[in-house]
């Protein structure tokens, strides 16, 4: 299925004059306090958020999986998919292949497809934590950490193949996350299993094309649930330095234990020149990878402050890498994609509100209760029409999920690819 652009046209007509009523309104408003309303817009146009390719289909749990119709059964059909998401947002213009879930047959033809659908092709993520039908040796007690040689070599090879295919798409990063870690007190040594992945880790950085980078993700638990060797950001930003300047560590917001302050997280490492990727989605108890803002908007908003601050204030800092890393178990995975996109708009809009010279002069002054007036009140602005206005001006629809269910793309999906299609993936 493809969305044309009188379609998407078509479709703004009814809302286009209840937009514009509410745009002028909040601009008059923000105006008169000195917000410069149109940077606003064209950084939130020019925001691209990467759709991880095992976000296509449905998400399972240990306990099972309710497939959904219509998923994606091929790469080809996966890009298709972010396609339509793009053309409705134009804020998901990038794909993150798992490899070899999402290996391609054609890299030409993957390539072209690609970008008819203007999809960039950002990180590529290796996979450590399954073994593969054909694979010598098993990653069940770890694979870079591991104590045997071969396994290591094994997961190195795996992780220069994936460079090696993400260079042929045009990638320019890798992103590592282990699932190396232990289930009971006394099976793994700890000091052993960091200096192995340390070592392997240094072996695959120094593989990468000299304008590639490193991305080190960190997670507390799970798979395994005594320890991971990469629990922390502590140990990733270790680990990144030792790779060296091109290696940095990557922030996956349900990879902390409950009430982490993920915003200091977030902005000692910008002031390090080291916060590389991010991975958003939210959650209550753990990874659990559900729609971005659905349950602590307010921490995404505080999140998003240091981000903006450091995008402004840390010169050091790359430009990141965005992803949405995200798991669907009962709603459309399309829908929820829209709205995590939306979400992740919504909290930028906001922090981009923030009079930045007020805070500092309220916290030199040691005004607190300034202080929060000012990030409240920021976060307190309905800030969807900016969000709107900068999809309008970019191509795409003032709702869409709207008008996502306006054409049918699910039953439409389902047609073409039938109800019991399975995508690859978690
Ligand atoms: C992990 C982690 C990685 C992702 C896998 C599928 O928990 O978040 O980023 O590649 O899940
Ligand atoms: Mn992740
Ligand atoms: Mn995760």
């Amino acid at each position: 299925m493809k969305i044309q652009k009188q379609q998407l046209e078509d479709l703004n007509k009814s809302g286009i004059s209840d937009h514009k009523t509410k745009f002028d309104f909040l601009t008059q408003s923000l105006s008169k306090d000195g917000t410069d309303v149109e940077n606003i817009i064209n950084k939130l146009a020019e925001f691209q958020v990467a759709i991880p390719s095992w976000a296509l289909g449905a998400g399972g749990t240990r306990f099972g999986r309710f497939s959904y119709g219509g998923e994606p059964a091929s790469l080809e059909q996966k890009i298709e998919d972010i396609g339509l998401i793009h053309s409705l947002t134009q804020t998901a213009g990038a794909v993150s292949l798992h490899i070899p879930w999402d290996v391609p047959n054609d890299y030409q033809a993957i390539k072209e497809l690609a970008a008819l659908n203007k999809i960039k092709f950002d990180a590529v993520n290796s996979n450590t934590f399954q073994d593969q039908k054909d694979q010598k040796e098993t990653y069940k007690y770890g694979s870079l950490s591991n104590t045997s040689v071969a396994v290591r070599e094994q997961a190195i090879a795996h992780n220069k193949e994936v460079i090696e295919i993400g260079n042929k798409l045009g990638s320019k990063s890798l992103t590592v996350w282990l699932a190396d870690g232990a289930s009971f007190p006394g099976q793994n040594n700890f000091q052993t299993a960091l200096t192995h992945t340390q070592n392997s880790l240094i072996d695959i950085y120094e593989d990468m094309p000299a304008d590639w980078k490193m991305f080190i993700e960190y997670k507390p638990y799970e798979p395994y649930f005594y320890s991971t060797v990469i629990q922390d950001w502590g140990t990733s930003l270790m680990l990144a330095n030792g790779c060296g300047e091109r290696a940095y560590t990557l922030v996956d917001l349900g990879h902390h234990l409950p009430n982490t302050n993920i915003e200091q997280i977030v902005s000692i490492l910008m002031l390090k020149g080291k916060l590389g990727g991010f991975h958003f989605n939210d959650s209550k108890y753990g990874d659990d990878d559900i729609t971005v803002g659905s349950i602590k908007p307010y921490a995404l908003f505080l999140i998003f402050n240091e981000l903006v601050y450091g995008m402004q204030n840390n010169p050091q800092n790359p430009e990141l890498g965005w992803m949405i890393d995200a798991s669907h178990n009962l709603k459309d995975p399309l829908e929820d994609l829209i709205q995590s996109l939306e979400a992740i708009q919504e909290a930028y809009a906001k922090a981009l509100l923030i009079d930045q010279n007020a805070l500092r002069a309220a916290q030199e002054a040691h005004d607190v209760t300034r202080c929060q007036e000012i990030l409240q009140e920021a976060y307190r602005t309905d800030v969807r029409p900016l969000v709107r206005e900068a999809r309008l001006k970019t191509g795409g629809v003032i709702n869409p999920i709207a008008a996502y269910r306006k054409l049918e793309v699910r039953e439409q999906l389902i047609k073409e690819r039938g109800k019991n299609t399975i995508a690859t993936g978690l």
